[in-house]
């Protein structure tokens, strides 16, 4: 079979999702063909020249035209938060499959509503997946695959950080990124939503209360001229920033293990800068997506006199996704785990299972983002992640 892909979107996430589609079939014995079929965007001459670059075979710029062709199977969004449940719900009622970039949606009804889409939609064998893609880097589905062989033993804490500083320049122009009715939330739900789904993801428990605090640091911004997303230039005028530039917040573990989160694009000097350590009382494991092909393993039954934390070099065939790349040894980059998100999708529709993240697992991250602005609007008092917060 071929699986014949639409992808509404082509900005920053676009062309990760095309090396993604691109590679899969070209590294991975995939149980089916894909073909990269159409790419959708509003500017013609712009989409026609990302179809041209990234190997797409037509573009398109009416969505919902191609959602409606019967020779498409799977629709991936990768649009602004905004857009997302629209175009989910309407190419899941339209018997495609669906891949959604994070976060979910924008506000906890519109995650609602997108994955009860779903679970009606996979009654009629339709999978829909949400696209938390650093659950794909080899060191951090091998972090997971180590706490449930039990390696740390009982977890007692976890930290859990994403730092980037691409707002420190009060220049920055206010892209999307920065207002509300198109991004949901700042860098709380672009960044820090990683973490929760991370954290989520390598412990296996969830986020069950947040107390926390939300901060603009720079509140109006030069409006943005050309260009979108992370870069762009600035036009004349200026306008408020609606969302957080920092996220700070505690969060409480099903088993009771505090976690501290940060979500910020003030931290000076730091790029891409997501790190998450769990601590227990056999030992601890800690991963840097700075230096993404390495975890660091202390090990509590270690000889004390050999003790500290050693580095597990993710690079061997044995690791998650590695065999299918270089021989041993050779490294990986940000890049790859676009590529294990769609084997893994593309795996789990010819298996006629559901894929991880599940719409519901979105659900539940967009519930603790939403906990998180409602304690920040109550001075940081506790809030429980359940399903009245909205
Ligand atoms: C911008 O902060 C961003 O591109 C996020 O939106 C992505 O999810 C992350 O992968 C890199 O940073």
């Amino acid at each position: 079979m071929t699986l014949r892909v639409a992808m509404i979107g082509y900005g920053f996430m676009g062309a990760a999702h095309s090396v993604g589609w691109r590679q899969a079939p070209r590294m991975f014995a995939l149980p089916d063909d894909v073909e990269m079929s159409v790419i959708v965007g509003r500017n013609a001459e712009a989409v026609a020249d990302a179809a041209a670059r990234w190997g797409w075979r037509e573009s398109a710029t009416d969505w919902r035209e191609v959602i409606g062709r019967d020779d498409i199977d799977l629709v991936d969004i990768v649009t602004p938060g905004d857009s997302h449940a629209e175009i989910a719900i309407a190419a899941l009622e339209a018997g495609k499959h669906v891949l959604c970039e994070k976060p979910l949606a924008n506000t906890v009804a519109e995650a609602e509503a997108m994955a009860d889409a779903a679970s009606r939609a996979a009654a009629r064998g339709v999978r829909s997946m949400v696209g938390f893609t650093y659950r794909r880097v080899p060191a951090v589905t091998f972090m997971r695959d180590l706490i449930a062989q039990g390696v740390v033993g009982q977890v007692a804490q976890v930290r859990a950080a994403y730092r980037q500083d691409w707002l420190v320049d009060p220049e920055m122009p206010l892209a999307w990124r920065l207002q509300k009715e198109h991004a949901g939330s700042g860098a709380l739900g672009d960044i820090g939503a990683h973490i929760i789904d991370m954290t989520q993801f390598v412990t296996g428990q969830a986020v069950t209360a947040v107390a926390g605090t939300l901060d603009t640091i720079v509140k109006t911004r030069p409006l943005q001229g050309s260009g979108s997303g992370l870069s762009g230039t600035a036009a004349d005028g200026f306008g408020e920033v609606t969302v957080d530039d920092v996220a700070i917040f505690t969060g409480r573990l099903d088993d009771g293990a505090l976690v501290s989160f940060e979500a910020s694009r003030f931290a000076t000097g730091r790029k891409n800068g997501l790190t998450i350590e769990v601590s227990g009382d056999r030992g601890a494991l800690a991963f840097d997506l700075e230096d993404l092909n390495s975890l660091q393993f202390y090990d509590r039954t270690d000889p004390t006199d050999r003790q500290g934390f050693r580095t597990i070099l993710v690079t061997e065939a044995e690791h998650p996704y590695v065999a299918a790349w270089w021989p041993a040894g050779h490294m990986l980059g940000y890049e790859h785990g676009f590529t294990h998100q769609v084997v893994d999708l593309v795996t789990v529709i010819a298996e006629g299972t559901d894929p991880h993240p599940s719409f519901a697992e979105g659900l539940s991250v967009q519930r603790v983002l939403a906990a998180v602005e409602r304690s920040s609007e109550n001075e940081s008092a506790w809030v429980r992640v359940a399903a009245d917060v909205s």
